[in-house]
Order: C-alpha cells, then structure tokens, then sequence
C-alpha cells in the first residue's frame, strides 16, 4: 500500500505528492501521553502490556527519536472496591495492598523498559487536592445534582454497601451468586436492588434499606457537546472508540452518581453533615490522575507549573491508551468533567482528548486472560525467565488493534528464534564479525546516497510508510516493516558474498560491509521503539560510546539518521560482537506449556464440574405439572439491546399469528442483527416480568456452554413457526 503522507521528521517536512491521506490538521508542539491506571489490586499481565502499556511505550519513543516534546504520564489506581475487598479478605490493610501492588506493578514495568516520565499513585496527597478542587469547582457552579435512594445497610458491619458487597440471585439467570453490580453468569449489569434474595458478604445478613444521599454528575447536561466532540473526531478515532462512544449518546446519557458510603477513597471535601462518610467514585478521581500525576512530574522537576504546558495550552495533544473496556469513561466521562471545569472560565481551561486509542484484547493460548481464575502471564513472573525485548517484539507483532489477537508460547518461541536470532540477530553479527576480522574493525568504504538503495527497497517510502505507522498507532505495521528491512538487508548480505568477494574483489566485499553495517545502524534506530534494550547493544557494538537516547537528546535529526548512511568511512566499531538473541529450546517452553495444560486441564474440570453439578437434578415434577409449560417454536423479527442494560437482547417474536416481546440476556453472546431471523424456543405462557422498564413476555431457551458463553436453542424444521413442542 501506498501512503501518501507527511512526514514530519524532526527539523524537516517532507511532503509525499500522490494521495495525501494523513495530514494533522492541528500543529501540535508537544504531546501526553497517558496510559490507562491499573487497579493497585493484582498484578499486571501480559494482556494490559499489549492493549496499554507497550504500544503508548512505542509511540512515545519515537516521538523521542523524533526530537519531540513528549510526556508518558502513569500510575497506580489505587482506590475502589475491590482493593477494600481484597484488604478485608487478607486481614490487611487497604493502604497495604496498595502499596504492595504499586510497587510491584511499576517494578515490572520498568523491567519491561515502559519509559514513563511519571507514574504516580492515587493516594497521593496533591492527587487527593486535585480530585477535591474538580468536585468543588463543579459543586460551585451548581453543575452536580443530589439524589437521595434507597440503599442496603449492613446492620451488623454498621455500613452501607455498595453494589460489589451484596450478593443473590440474579433475576435473569437463576444465578445463586450475582454480584450487585453485575451477574457473572449471564453478564447482565444489574443493581443490588434487582438481587432476588440479597445478602451482604460483609456479614452474610440480609441488609437492610435505608436512605442515603449522593451527589450525581448530570452527564446528560453535556450531551450535546459530547455529541459535538465524537463527531469531530470521526475519521482520526478508531471506529470501535467511535462506535462505542456513539451507542451510549444514542441512548442517552443519564445521571452518575459520583460518590460512595465508603472509607477509602478521596473524601467529599465539604464540611456539611451530608457528607460525612462520602467519598468520590472512583472513576471520578482516576481520571483526574492523570491531571495530578502530570503537575507532580513538574514538581519533581522543579518546574512547578509547566504541567500546564500540557493540560491548558492547545498546542498539546492529549492522547490516552487504554484497553476498549474503558473507552466511555475517557470519550464521555472525562471530557465532561473537563467540560463542567471549563464551563463559564476564561482561563485554566482544560484540553480535552485529542485521541483514545484503545485497543481490543489479546488473549492467552486461545482464552481470555482472567485474574479471577488465574489463568494469565504475569509480567513481572514472565520477565524473571525471559528478556524484556523478544517479548516486546512478540507482542508487538499481535498488537490488537482492531480485533482481538492472541499470544501462544510457540508463537513467541517462533519469533525469537527466527525473526530476532536467525534475522536480525545474525545479520547484525555477522556484519560485525567480518569487518573485525577483514577489515580491522572499521567501516571500509564511504558510502553514497545511491548504495543506501542497494536492498532493492525505496527507502524513502519505506521512512514514510514507518512514520505513517508510528504516528497512527499502527504498531504492528510498524515492526513488521522493522523486520521487513531487517530481512532485506540479511538477504543483502547473503547475496553479496563476500566472503568469496574478498578474495578476488576487495573493493566490492569493503562496499557490502559498509551498507551492511549502516543498515545495522538503521535498523537500530527503527526498531528502537519496539526493541530499545537490543537497540543500544546494536548501538554499542557500532562503536558509539552513547546511548541511542543521549544522541537524540543532543538534537540529532532522525532524518539525517536514517535518510542516508550515516557510518562514515574509517568508523570504528566495538572490537567484539555479542549474541543478542538466544534462542529458546522446547525445553524453555516445555514448563510453561505444561503449566497451561494444568491452567487448562483445571478450567475443563471446573467445566466438567458444572456439568456435574447439573446432574443433581432439581426435585421431581409430574407431568401434569410439566404441560402446563407451553413451549413454542417462534421466530425472531426484531431485536435491539436495551438502554442501561448491556448485556439485555430485547426480542420481538413471531409466534403464530402473534407477537410478544422478550427481554433475554445474551447480547454478550449474540448481536441484534444475527438474532433477527433466528427460530427459537419460547415459553409461551411464562407471566410478565418487567426488567428495566420494559416489559418480558416469556422466556427463550439456551444453554450455558465453555466460559459461561450462552448458545439460544434453534429448532429446525419446515413450516414450524408456533408449533407446540413436544
Ligand atoms: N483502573 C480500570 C482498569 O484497570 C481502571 C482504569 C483507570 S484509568 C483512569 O481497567
Ligand atoms: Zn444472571
């Protein structure tokens, strides 16, 4: 493919004629970076460091290559639920095991080489200061509305519950052990007030309703505006941000309640009697971390307000990574607070995104990572064993842009042995090695412009089609085209021989050398985002006494770098070469693979179990009993999901000559356009229910196969529409 576009590379635009597809409207001068706050509650893993960490790692690298102004800003979310959960549970502290996490959470980062300029904690007093001010500032201007509702009340604990501690029986799936915030087995967001049977996991009591006051942020009031700012950016977002964003304002925005009945978190800053034992929502102070963690970062530099550089000057562009389960909050949550801040100012106005790019998930051996039941990598265990790099470059390789990939250990073992150490490892060594042994350690010929183009690639596309990558988070794109050259260049090398060259033709074996060790040169510098540790080996093998880093920071043009060669006759390299890719064995892998085959072999059994469980059958019924269930084949004609209620299919059904409308939770399983058309299993006669405002006249079968995953049952047959099954 060919992109025409505009390279910007530091100091000088290039500007490709053709097809222009890509040109930034807006000159921004600098950029933050944020990346999403993992909760301070569990260790990160290998699926967060694909959709988050790693690909906002590339980009702000090469940002740096590029000579630009750029901030990585994170840190640990360390308030919500589930760390007090988590605390309870071991017998510690909240403040513990936060503290644990934080700090193991940013070990494994850094080891990683994710390059943040700051990565804070939500506990910190000036994050605690801002998160008030934003509240106050809102509450001022009369923005926040307050709602008083009815609340479960822990007699024996002396505390209100928020949803995550009262447990029962969801209303859709029969599920004895829903959460009150969502059912697990049917996936439906419910609230405990919808619990059959509720009960508080604090003391397993039946809780009781009391009245209790919060204050609501009207998200409605800025629907518009939201509207506005989602449409300004069809185009440059990712459709799915675009998508997502856009079938919440389609529905309306509501009220969210934005503080809680709790004792950890960040405290209403107000000294009235309603808010004592208030503390702001967690999502509400989480995204202002990212405002706090950047004025700590110019703390810390001694350059106190140069934060503002990058939250209030429109000539930054704010971009935040992000997994695709948190896109609302950052495309509509947050740029509303924003909005409610900047209402009626004429200074300290805040800039709100300029771009979300979230990624879809990677999955682990075919299945979804899971916390809960343990079946993940985790990153700091994984880098106990294996190199930071090849992981980066594996990952890199799957980066889920727009779908969901996986990560297998044999594709990882693939990768390091045949693209790092047969490619690129091997042709970095081997034109190391020949020119110490053949020609003394030096670079033996001045290369010209036109030799740059010996690899049979045209370079200057290739840069273009690099930046275009970068710059429009197409990571994968991006190292593949890393690699690609890597391959070019080792084909080059192979080619030319010459090693049989310099027996006969000195002059010729000293050109190949010298364009095989510029493209080393280059290499070192393409794949610096992704691989960067490798990189400075590359780097230092060719003789320079810096780091790749420190080169760029004294103002070297990535241009000049890359654009023609830049080993210059008589360059002297390192006098040894090292290894810079070991290859892994089966027998590396075999542990791991193991371990997965009993992650697996244990989630079959859980399986299996439920199965099991099954077969205790519920108590007996006659059959008088059993044909007073009417069960009838209907066909699906409409369906749509169900404002406020994700994970709800509302059905209209074709019985016969009749209609009726049901309410079935499988919209995690099927989307409306595949229902439609679909026969199902009705029960007919099942009375009403009303489950969110609307009104279920029945019931459709399914069944519950792997991973909770609910298939409808489909009857087949001719002319069966409203039959009676039997
Ligand atoms: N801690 C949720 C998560 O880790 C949340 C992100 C906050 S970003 C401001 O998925
Ligand atoms: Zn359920």
């Amino acid at each position: 493919m060919s992109w025409g576009s505009l390279i910007r590379l530091a100091g000088q635009d290039f500007f490709y004629p053709c097809n222009r597809i890509y040109q930034s409207m807006h000159q921004f001068q600098r950029t933050l970076v944020t990346t999403a706050l993992p909760y301070a509650n569990g260790p990160v893993h290998l699926g967060h460091l694909a959709g988050v960490y790693l690909p906002a790692d590339i980009y702000v690298r090469y940002k740096r290559l590029k000579g630009e102004d750029v901030v990585h800003i994170g840190g640990s979310d360390e308030h919500g639920v589930p760390i007090t959960i988590t605390a309870e549970k071991e017998g510690i502290s909240p403040q513990d095991v936060v503290d644990r996490y934080h700090n193991l959470n940013y070990d494994a980062f850094s080891k990683c080489g994710i390059s943040f300029d700051y990565y804070g904690r939500t506990t910190s007093e000036l994050h605690h200061k801002t998160a008030q001010e934003f509240f106050i500032e809102i509450e001022k201007k009369g923005i926040f509305t307050k709602k008083t509702e009815k609340l479960f009340f822990d007699r024996k604990a002396d505390r209100f519950l928020s949803d995550r501690y009262v447990t029962g029986t969801c209303p859709i799936c029969n599920n004895p052990e829903a959460n009150g915030d969502q059912c697990e087995q049917c996936g439906t967001h419910l609230s405990p007030l919808e619990l059959i049977n509720p009960k508080s996991k604090l003391s397993d009591e039946t809780p009781e309703l009391r009245d209790t006051m919060h204050w609501y942020f009207p998200l409605g009031r800025f629907q518009a505006q939201l509207e506005e700012y989602v449409n300004s950016h069809e185009g440059d977002w990712r459709q799915n941000v675009v998508n997502y964003s856009r079938t919440w304002l389609k529905q309306g925005l509501n009220d969210r309640a934005i503080t809680r009945d709790l004792s950890w978190g960040i405290k209403v800053p107000l000294n009235t009697v309603e808010a004592v034992g208030k503390v702001l929502y967690v999502w509400f102070d989480a995204v202002l971390g990212y405002i706090s963690f950047t004025k700590e970062w110019a703390e810390k530099l001694g350059k106190g307000e140069r934060w503002k550089d990058y939250w209030q000057d429109p000539q930054c562009r704010l971009v935040h990574f992000i997994g695709k389960d948190n896109v609302v909050f950052h495309t509509l949550m947050f740029p509303a607070i924003l909005m409610a801040w900047n209402e009626g100012r004429t200074d300290d106005l805040y800039n709100l995104a300029d771009n979300v790019p979230a990624s879809e998930f990677m999955n682990f051996e075919g299945r979804k990572f899971s916390k809960s039941r343990n079946y993940a990598v985790y990153l700091g265990e994984f880098l106990e064993k294996f190199p930071a790099d090849t992981l980066r470059y594996t990952i890199a390789m799957n980066y889920p842009e727009n779908k969901d990939t996986d990560f297998s250990w044999q594709d990882y073992q693939n990768r390091t042995n045949g693209e790092l150490a047969d490619t690129l490892g091997n042709f970095i060594k081997r034109s190391v090695d020949f020119t110490n042994t053949r020609f003394d350690g030096e670079v033996p010929y001045e290369c010209t412009s036109e030799d740059w183009n010996s690899l049979g690639i045209n370079w200057q596309e290739t840069l273009n089609q690099l930046d275009f990558a970068f710059e429009q988070f197409h990571f994968r794109e991006a190292v593949s085209l890393g690699m690609d050259i890597a391959r070019a260049a080792n084909r080059f090398l192979t080619e030319s021989e010459p090693w049989k060259a310099i027996k006969s033709d000195r002059e010729a074996a000293a050109k190949s050398m010298a364009i095989s060790l510029n493209f080393c040169h280059a290499l070192s510098i393409v794949l610096y985002p992704v691989i960067p540790e490798t990189s400075n080996r590359i780097h230092a093998m060719l003789g320079f006494e810096d780091t790749i880093e420190d080169h760029f920071n004294l103002g070297t043009s990535l241009t000049e770098s890359l654009l023609l060669p830049v080993l210059k006759k008589g360059h002297r390299l390192k006098e040894k070469s090292e290894i810079l890719f070991t290859k892994l064995e089966d027998a590396d892998i075999a542990p791991e693979l193991k371990k997965i085959e009993g992650l697996l072999a244990e989630a079959e059994k859980r399986e299996a179990g439920i199965v099991q469980d099954r077969m205790e059958f519920k108590p007996v019924i006659n059959f008088d009993d059993f044909l007073k269930v009417d069960l009838r084949v209907a066909k699906v004609i409409a369906a749509e999901s169900v404002k406020k209620a994700g994970k709800l299919l509302k059905l209209q059904l074709q019985v016969g000559s009749v209609t009726k409308q049901v309410l079935a939770g499988i919209a995690r399983y099927y989307t409306p356009e595949e229902m439609i058309g679909k026969n199902v299993v009705l029960v007919a006669n099942l009375a009403d229910r009303t489950i969110r405002d609307e009104v279920s006249e029945g019931m459709i079968l399914a069944v519950e196969g792997a991973d909770g995953k609910l298939f409808v049952i489909e009857p087949e047959g001719n002319e069966i529409n409203g039959r009676q099954i039997q």
